[in-house]
């Protein structure tokens, strides 16, 4: 869609390069308008090619620093730590764990070998092994992670049909399962509730995060996914919980996920924080300013510990 010099979106060509109209670089990219702005205005990129009429047309070259961005968020850094970077400097932050089957680990390469066969039991035995050997944390942060964001690349590619997304989503929600419900016994305090909202299927956020939580030692309730805002705040109620922990990607990054957002944190109590997190969460703007972003597991750990040391009633 919207290539500006051909195609449906007929722009004037200013030069010979392809340029492209925000739409389809949101579509190409699945980074949002508003937050394409909100970057140019904070970072200065992606500065855009301005038509007479003022409006913003893109280069392919800024399109492929923007996919390389977008992975980077997705694994965990932060905006303004990535947005500034050139393309080397970013292919060279996502290293081994960049998605193209090329650069991936052997590990990672053979677990996708593994969910092509859909052999269930190899792939439980390598992620147990996995786990053994590095400790939950670190899986988490390292593997698992990554993991996840090369099978998204992976499918978008053309690599891997829907059915191993979905058929892998469902050994990796187990796994979570398995490895939380033992810690449950010992969770303390006022609990973290999460969910994700209306539209956003993409529940294993929610399932690490939890695992996160209960491993340090917090008390967790897991709503699950596509919970309408009035469901959330009613569970609060009830819960009285230290914070509720929504779960965004960049599929549902948008400003309706703001909207409910800022309708959530009205709702709930000034004693329940309202945690935003997930690789969506740095996309969504206009958010309130008492809402807390919590991209990665290691933000997520450092919340908790605050929490723990500060509320006397924790
Ligand atoms: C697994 C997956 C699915 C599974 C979800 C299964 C499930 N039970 O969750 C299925 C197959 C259902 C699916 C469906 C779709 N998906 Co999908 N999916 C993914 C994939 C591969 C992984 C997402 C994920 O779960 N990651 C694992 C979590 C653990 O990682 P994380 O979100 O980064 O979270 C981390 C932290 O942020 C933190 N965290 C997470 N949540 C929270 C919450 C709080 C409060 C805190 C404190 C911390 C925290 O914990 C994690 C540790 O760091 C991504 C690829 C990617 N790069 O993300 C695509 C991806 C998100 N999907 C995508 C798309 C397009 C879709 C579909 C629209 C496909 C389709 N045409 O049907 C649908 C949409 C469904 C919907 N309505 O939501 C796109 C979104 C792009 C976009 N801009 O829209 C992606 C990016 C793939 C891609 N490269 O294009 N998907």
């Amino acid at each position: 869609m919207a290539k500006a010099n051909g195609g449906g979106h007929e722009t004037p060509s200013l030069d010979k390069r392809a340029l492209w109209c925000m739409a389809a670089v949101t579509t190409r990219t699945g980074i949002g308008q508003h937050t394409l702005r909100a970057w140019e205005r904070r970072f200065g990129f992606p500065k855009p090619v301005r038509l007479p009429s003022g409006h913003r047309r893109y280069t392919d070259e800024q399109i492929v620093r923007l996919h390389l961005i977008g992975q980077a968020i997705a694994l965990g850094h932060r905006a303004g730590d990535v947005v500034g970077l050139r393309e080397d400097r970013l292919k060279e932050l996502l290293g081994g764990s960049n998605s193209r089957l090329g650069g991936m680990p052997a590990s990672e390469v053979q677990l996708l070998e593994k969910v092509r066969a859909f052999d269930r039991e190899g792939i439980v035995s390598d992620l147990a092994h996995a786990y053994a050997s590095l400790g939950l944390r670190t899986f988490l942060r390292e593997r698992f992670v990554p993991l996840t964001a090369a099978v998204g690349d992976a499918w978008e590619a053309g690599e891997l049909a829907i059915k191993h997304e979905h058929f892998l989503s469902e050994i990796l929600e187990d796994t979570l399962r398995t490895l939380r419900t033992p810690l449950e016994h010992g969770g303390q305090g006022r609990p973290v509730v999460f969910a994700t909202l209306p539209e956003e299927r993409h529940g294993l956020g929610v399932q690490v995060a939890a695992l996160v939580t209960a491993l340090a030692g917090r008390r967790v309730r897991i709503l699950g996914a596509e919970i309408p805002v009035d469901e959330i705040s009613g569970a609060a109620q009830h819960l009285d919980p230290l914070a509720v922990g929504i779960s965004v990607t960049a599929h549902t990054a948008s400003v309706v996920t703001a909207k409910a957002l800022n309708r959530l944190r009205k709702l709930l109590s000034g004693r329940t924080a309202l945690w935003v997190g997930g690789s969506g969460a740095d996309l969504v703007t206009g958010l309130d300013a008492e809402i807390q972003r919590i991209i990665g597991i290691e933000d997520l750990e450092a919340e908790l510990k605050r929490a723990a040391a500060h509320d006397s009633d924790a």
